[in-house]
């Protein structure tokens, strides 16, 4: 075969070669406009901290001249101690006995923390567990925070189970009104959202609010679909909110931020399942394709995305946001797993916006350098010496 591709796809080609005509938007990543590298850099106030946990924010928001952002923030005497010990003061998991929490900042590095913006809900009633994982919507002049609540203590047996509520003000500095009640509905015991939803995500696209969330079934056997994304859509921010029959809408991804793109819709695909590390694109904002693969993305990434609200059929993409790093220990009950212990705010910045594209972004061989040595023996990454030693004896 000739290096120049033909413009149309060749009979006789190679799944690999075919590929490049059915799946990949253009062979070299660089001129490909879905694929970014991401840069990440510390910031000031709400970064690393030894006794707070700030993680899961919002998508970043601009007011007048000030960048807003909301984000689970936990402060206990200790770290998470497992479902099994948990208690009234002794979180479960790093997002047990939280709260939402909220920034500002002029430049988005340096950030000055406000204070509480919704607190768990007095004992005994509806979400006095913990408030975590928000995010933001704005829409008529009104902020809704849609976010997970968690009512009683956490059982192992249920899980990572909790409610989708939602709290709005009349200002971004509050204050938040919050609903009694979940909004968002599980599916049926035998569906793919019948375990639990988590990970609230609004857009405003097609005159709408599309509400999108990661569901859980209530099984984690082999066949059950354990990993998956949907949308639930709605006329106004309290609902009803509706669920087509086409979800799921992605098989992978976990926190996964999404963005009008064009048309569409763009989703950045991170952590879990068969299409990790993608980002894809659906025209139609139900029907997803992997557009690029990518390395190293922001976890729980919360976009800088001013038109996320705009409904401008036009979307222009995203530069920069925040995403969270968890620090991780071993689980005290399995030691071939790490539970996440303390986790903290970074800003990471990238190129996935329409038009000019910046070359500092796009050359997939910088990520070569990224992989030093500190990277492969970071703790989760090196070979235990227990393992070392089933190996070598192969037992
Ligand atoms: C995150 C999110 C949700 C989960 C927990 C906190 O990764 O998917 O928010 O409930 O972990």
């Amino acid at each position: 075969m000739l290096a120049k591709l033909p413009k149309d796809k060749p009979e006789g080609l190679s799944h690999a070669m075919q590929r490049l005509y059915d799946v990949w938007p253009n062979p070299d990543d660089r001129d490909n406009e879905f694929f970014t590298n991401f840069k990440y850099s510390r910031i000031t106030c709400i970064g690393k901290d030894n006794q707070v946990s700030r993680r899961d924010p919002t998508k970043v928001i601009l007011v007048g001249d000030t960048y807003y952002v909301w984000y689970t923030r936990r402060a206990t005497p200790s770290n998470p101690v497992g479902m099994e010990r948990c208690s009234d003061t002794l979180p479960a998991v790093d997002w047990d006995l939280a709260e939402i929490w909220y920034a500002t900042s002029k430049d988005g590095f340096d950030w000055q923390e406000q204070g509480v913006a919704v607190e768990r809900a007095p004992l005994g009633q509806y979400g006095d567990r913990s408030a975590t994982t928000p995010d933001i919507l704005v829409f008529k002049e009104k902020y809704y925070l849609y976010f997970q609540s968690f009512t009683g203590t956490f059982q192992s047996a249920k899980g990572d189970h909790c409610d989708v509520s939602m709290a709005w003000a009349d200002s971004a500095d509050g204050p938040w009104t919050r609903c009694e009640n979940s909004i968002l509905d599980l599916g049926d015991e035998e569906q793919w959202d019948g375990g639990a939803i988590h990970d609230p995500y609004p857009l405003v696209y097609q005159g709408k609010i599309w509400l999108f969330y990661k569901g859980q079934p209530i099984s984690k056997e082999k066949d059950w679909l354990v990993r998956a994304q949907g949308v639930a859509i709605a006329d106004s921010p309290e609902g009803p909110f509706v669920k087509p029959d086409i979800n799921p809408l992605l098989n992978s991804g976990h926190e996964t931020f999404l963005f009008p793109y064009k048309e569409g819709i763009a989703a950045m695909l991170c952590v879990d399942g068969p299409e990790k590390n993608t980002i894809q694109y659906a025209a139609d904002g139900i029907n997803f394709n992997i557009m690029a693969t990518v390395t190293c993305p922001p976890v729980a990434g919360g976009p800088f995305c001013p038109d996320a609200f705009t409904d401008s059929n036009n979307g222009q993409g995203v530069s920069w946001g925040l995403s969270h790093i968890s620090e991780s220990t071993i689980n005290p009950n399995d030691a071939r797993r790490v539970v996440e212990s303390n986790s903290f705010l970074v800003r990471f910045d990238c190129d996935l916006q329409q038009g000019k594209k910046n070359a500092y972004f796009r050359n997939p061989r910088d990520q070569v350098g990224r992989y030093d040595e500190a990277t492969f023996f970071q703790p989760t990454m090196a070979l235990e010496p227990h393992m070392k030693e089933k190996l070598i004896n192969k037992v």
